[in-house]
This record gives structure tokens, sequence and C-alpha cells, in this order.
């Protein structure tokens, strides 16, 4: 004990002590928070090894600083920076089952006065153990139980255990290149570069990787648009003539269902319905539903899912394309185009502040008129949740914006109650539902904010009816990504009367389906659900043509969900991709019907590896066109390009009011024809806040400058 404690007052033996603790906590990390899938003795011998180079590596440093005065506090703070590090990643990947990258480290200033909400629900307790060794290190330094030793590490030492570091990394870089040859190559697998190499490594590869970036917009040229516009050229696939034109006109109202995931629909609980009104809708011949249609989400998950449905474009690999690159770059997408082509007017209603996902800047871009955020309403009090306005008052207040719109209109409604971690008050709870009893209280409380979602849309379609909107308007739902990750899908196998022992890859997989469904009500009654394949990038295309508007002109990656050409190979954004027969997922092909891994034939080799090339291929043009902001050198027949100063988010009930008496009797706002008489009274909602007093101090901060005067 003695000898040790006496190891530990030498400056090298403080930075044994340090990078060995270091090493444990990451190990703790991988074998607690993380699941990195390791396979083998050689992939478990690597990640066991894997935090040790870089550490030392960093720590290293300190002993270039001679003086102790220096030495400590360097070392403590590499030490507590590293920490830190790791931390943020194990409370990051609890939400999103993955590492943050530069891009969402960088963009997470925008968009963290939504997140402190739930990350302080994703801590845990053993999240001690992280910060524990560090206390109890300083805690001895100021007690002088550990000396600081004023013996300076000559440079060549130093350097001698820098360089050290440097050829274990080599070593272990090696031995991941060979259980996964082109690690580094492959943009996609963060897990991978994690479970080789360790988050530090993965850290500074993405630093590189996000400054390359940069370099490639400044380098981009019209060349390499040509190729992108040659292969979504060769993939367009035709509108179906049944289906073409025949929402034409309507307004289209689009609802985010947030986290809602297919398996939701017609799921009963204690014999009950979980969401009894959208199961309605799925089942009536008005609608025309999906249920073989995934989420193709990546780390920017709603704004993903937003990107996708907007712009026929994926999101990127790495953080969330509205924070990172939504600021700048050119879009051509449904606002635009819808208003161009056809006349509509825009508006997204969301009870979030503005800043969130960057969307005060990416609306603008993509021609928002409209967009009425938090500051529109009265958050104050319990009408908040922590993502923004309950969903059954986001209706209800939105009424007087959407009546004083021009119509046709695009609207988009985004909700936010169900949304992780599924808190709702006692008040909002329907005390006839009774929920699941699973143990895992976010798969519980799932099913309880579904089921005020549903509610909250039966009420706005109420609404919709009885003002008659209903009649000429296209209503669009679907389910924006999981609610529930992979992490916790064994507690929901029960509830899918599945065995959470023998849950796989290709369970998670299937259950990346969410709900699509276009309500056109009086186009004929030939609704019905439809098994076709397809994903949130097919969505625009199958908008467009449904609106007798052609998209063969714009660059888009996603095709008609109705067109006999349409493609059924759905990507995810980790090159995984479903088809009507197989899932493929990291090199392992599955059999859909047995759900197991399945025996091909050569032909049928052949056949995926194509679908695996097309997949490739277009995540990836789709990736150099938002990467190297390609558009902006696309000028499709008749598009102006949307230039984000002519948009302005704040008096937005002002500035349609303007339009109104500007048209006087040619104004087609639903409160014109109305005669200028209110539509506010025809929605009624059992919301139990409606009548609260708005004295209470406001539970989501509104930071959006514009919001005054509104
Ligand atoms: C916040 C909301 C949630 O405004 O849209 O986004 P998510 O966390 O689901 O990406
Ligand atoms: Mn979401």
């Amino acid at each position: 004990m003695k000898k040790l404690s006496k190891f530990v007052d030498t400056r090298i033996g403080f930075f044994v002590l340090l990078v060995v603790l270091f090493w444990f906590k990451t190990l703790f990390a991988y074998f607690t928070d993380f699941s990195l899938g390791v396979e083998g003795p050689f992939q478990f011998l690597i990640l066991i090894f894997n935090p040790l180079a870089t550490t030392a590596l960093i720590y290293s440093l300190a002993f270039y600083f001679k003086r102790a005065r220096f030495f400590y506090p360097v070392i403590m703070g590499l030490d507590i920076a590293n920490t830190l590090l790791l931390y943020l990643n194990v409370i990051y990947y609890r939400e999103f089952t993955d590492f943050m990258t530069i891009a969402t480290m960088t963009g997470y200033s925008k968009v963290n006065q939504g997140l402190s909400g739930s990350s302080l629900a994703l801590t845990n307790l053993h999240d001690v153990f992280y910060w524990l060794d560090i206390v109890v290190i300083l805690v001895l330094m100021l007690l002088r139980k550990i000396h600081f030793d004023p013996r300076a590490i000559g440079s060549r030492l130093a350097f001698a255990f820098t360089s050290m570091s440097l050829v274990l990394f080599g070593v272990n870089l090696a031995f991941g290149e060979m259980s996964r040859p082109q690690l580094l190559g492959r943009t996609f697998d963060r897990n991978y570069i994690v479970k080789y190499l360790g988050i530090d490594a993965f850290t500074g590869y993405d630093l590189v990787k996000s400054q390359h970036i940069n370099d490639m917009r400044q380098s981009a040229t019209k060349s390499e648009l040509e190729k992108v516009k040659k292969f979504t050229d060769k993939h367009y696939a035709k509108a179906n003539p049944q289906m073409f034109g025949i929402a034409k006109g309507r307004n289209v109202i689009v609802i985010h269902l947030e986290s809602f995931q297919q398996f939701i629909i017609d799921k009963k609980i204690n014999g009950q319905e979980v969401t009894p009104f959208l199961n309605s809708l799925y089942h009536s011949n008005d609608t025309y539903a999906f249920d073989n249609f995934f989420h193709q989400v990546g780390q920017g998950k709603t704004s993903d899912a937003e990107n996708m449905l907007e712009t026929s474009t994926f999101g990127l690999p790495q953080g969330s394309l509205f924070a990172t690159l939504g600021s700048d770059n050119t879009f051509q997408g449904a606002p635009a185009i819808l208003n161009q082509r056809a006349g509509y007017t825009s508006a997204v209603f969301h009870g979030n502040v503005a800043s969130f996902w960057n969307r005060n800047n990416v609306y603008k871009n993509l021609g928002y008129q409209y967009f009425f955020d938090a500051s529109y309403y009265d958050t104050s009090g319990d009408k908040a949740t922590g993502y923004g306005l309950k969903d059954k008052l986001l209706f209800k207040d939105s009424i007087k914006y959407l009546q004083a719109l021009q119509q046709p209109f695009y609207a988009k409604y985004i909700t936010v109650t169900n949304h992780f971690p599924y808190d709702l008050d006692d008040e909002d709870k329907d005390p006839n539902f009774q929920t699941t009893n699973t143990g895992d209280s976010n798969v519980d409380n799932y099913f309880v904010t579904a089921h005020y979602l549903d509610q909250s849309i039966q009420q706005f379609f109420d609404y919709l009816k009885k003002t008659g909107l209903y009649d000429h308007s296209i209503i669009m739902l679907y389910g924006d990504h999981y609610g529930i990750s992979n992490s916790e899908n064994t507690s929901l196998a029960s509830v899918l009367d599945k065995n959470a022992d023998d849950w796989t890859d290709f369970d998670n997989a299937q259950l990346q389906r969410v709900p699509m469904m276009f309500v056109i009500p009086h186009s004929g009654g030939h609704g019905h659900i439809d098994h076709t394949y397809g994903g949130e990038i097919d969505v625009l295309p199958t908008l467009l043509h449904l609106l007798g508007i052609s998209s063969k002109r714009y660059i888009q990656f996603g095709t008609d969900l109705f067109s006999k050409q349409h493609s059924q190979v759905v990507a995810f954004r980790n090159q995984d991709f479903v088809t009507p027969h197989y899932t493929v997922i990291g090199g392992t092909v599955y059999d859909n019907r047995t759900g197991k891994e399945a025996k091909l034939t050569k032909k049928q080799q052949e056949r995926i590896k194509k679908d695996h090339e097309l997949v490739n291929t277009e995540l990836s043009l789709s990736d150099s066109l938002n990467e190297k902001n390609l558009l902006r050198f696309y000028h499709p027949k008749g598009f102006k390009a949307v230039n984000p100063a002519d948009y302005n988010y704040s008096n937005g009930l002002k500035r349609a009011e303007r339009i109104e008496r500007k048209k006087g009797n040619k104004s087609t706002s639903l409160y014109s024809e109305n005669h200028d008489q209110s539509t506010e009274n025809d929605f009624s909602t059992d919301a139990p806040e409606q009548n609260h007093s708005s004295t209470d101090s406001n539970r989501i901060k509104i930071t959006n400058p514009d919001a005054n005067n509104k």
C-alpha cells in the first residue's frame, strides 16, 4: 500500500493512476451503457484494450509541462475533459443508441433548450462512477494525501511516452482493420469505430471529417451535380394515372405524429384500443394507408424526418442536417414548390421554441411563409411538457392563425406530447385507459401519451369537419421515428406477444415501421391499406403527384408510393435496408417470412448485392448533394431560388390579416369565407388546462427575439 502511494506521488505514477482509472471507466461504459455488439474473443480483446492508447496519448501531453503547478492542473484538466466527453456520450447513447459527433456537439447549443428536460431523465444512479474517482483524487490532493512531485519528466522521456502511445494506437488500429477491413474508410460505422478504437479516437476522426466537409463545400463543382441528377432521373417513377391529381388544389394538412410507431395502430391493451381514432382513419375508405412504411431518420430524428418529407433527400450520416447545414443550405422543397407551382400558402405550427433543430433558420431556406412557434401560444403553467405546448392545446390555439391563411395552404403540425420521456400530467390522462404493466416506465407511459395524441387528433378532425375545411383538404399523417429505442424493445416484446429471449436485430428493424396515411375525403372511396414497401424519402413525390404536380424536374431520391415503378428497397440511414422479401442488417440477410438468416441462391445473392449498391449510391449521392450544397447549381424549370431574407416569422397573424384586407372579396382564408367570423368556437377540447390562469411561470423558455407583439 505504501509502495503504491509512493508510486502515485511520482508524476509517472500519477499518470498511470489516471490512465488506469479512465480505462476502467470506459470499460464500465462499454459493458453497462453501450451495446457495441462484440462478437468473438478477438473483438473482445480489442475492446478491452482500445481505451488505453488514446488515453495514454492524451494524458502524456501533460509531461511536457515541467513545473508541478502546471503539470498537475493540466493532467487533471485533461482527465476531467475526457470524462465529460465519455459521460456526454453515455447520456446521448441512452436516447439515440449512437455516439456524439462533432456535428451533434456543435449543433448542441442550437437544440439544448429542448433537450435539457429529457437529458435529466436520462441520468442514472450508477453515473456516480464516472465522476467519483475525480472527486476522490481532488480531495486527496487538497488534503495533501497525494503529493505533488516537483521532479519534471525530461523531454525525451515525455516524447517516449507519447510515441509509445502512438505505436500502441497503431497496433490497435491494425487489429481493428484486421477484424473489420476499411474501418476508417466507411462513413457510417460509428459503433464500429468506438468498438475498435474507443471514443477519443472516434471524436478525433470525426473532427477531421467535419473539417473535410467544410473544404468540400468550397471546392464543389457543377459537374458533381450532374452525377446526382443522372441518378435521380434514372430512378424517377412515373405517376400512377389513377392517383395523379386526385387531391388537386386542396389544402394540405400535414400532421407529424411524434415518436409514433406503426405497432400502436390497432393495438389493444387490456381490451382497449390505444388510438381508436387513428385506427378508424387507418381503416377508412377515404384513407390510403401504408403498413410497410419505415422511418429512415438518423441522429437528426424529427428534423431528419422533416428534411426527408420536405425535400426527398436523406438526412446526414452524422448529426442533424437541419442543425449543421440547414442555416445556409439551398433547398428545393415542398413549401417553395407548392407556392410557385400552385399558389400555396405555407405554415408550420409547433409548440416548441423556434430555435430547436435550428428550425427558425431552416424554414426560411425552405420557403415557409409562416412559423407559429411556441411564442404564439400561451405555454405557461401546466400547458406545456418538456418539448412544448401540449398537443390538444396546440390544435386549439392554432385555429386563430390557421383560419387566417389564404387557401390553398400547406400547413404542418408538429406534435410533441408523445415524446420521450412520455411525461403527462395526471389531469391529462384518460381515467378509462389502462396502460401496460411491463415494468419499463418508458414503454408503459408511451401508450398513455400516444392515447392522448390520438384524442388531440380527433378533436382537430372534429373541427375540420365542422368548418368544412375537411372537405377540401388532404390530410397526411405520419410517425416521424421510433419512440421505443432498440435497447428497450425487449421490454416491449411481451406487449407484442413475442418472446424477449428470442429478440433479434431483425425484430428491431421490423419495428421501425411508422404510420403513413393520406386522408383524402370524397375522392371516390377507394382508400385502403396498401402493402407497398416505402419510407419517408418517398413522401414528397407521392404528395406532389396526388396534387397533380409532376415531380420529374426536381432532384428527389424517393419515388411515388403509388407508382408501378416505385422502388421498394427501403434504405436506413446506416446502410441497412429492407425489401418486401429481405431485411439486410450489417451484411446479414434475414428472410422476412421466417425472421431467420436467409439461405440464398446465387441469383438472390446477386439481387441483394444490387439492392445494396443502390442503397449505398442513393445515400452517398444525397450526402454529396447536401454536404456540398449542390442545389445552388441547379435551376429546375420555373423554380425561383428561395431567398431566406424574404421571410420573417414575427407578427404572423397581422401579416395574414393584412393580406386578407388587401384581397378583400377575393380573400380565400377560412375567416373571410366565414364572413369575417372567427371559427375558434368550432373547436372543442376537453383539455383541462384551457381555463387555467396564464400567470404561472413558463415551462419552456421563449427565446425567439422576434417573439413580441403577435
Ligand atoms: C422538438 C421536437 C422533438 O421541437 O420536434 O424532436 P426530436 O427529439 O424527436 O428529434
Ligand atoms: Mn421526433
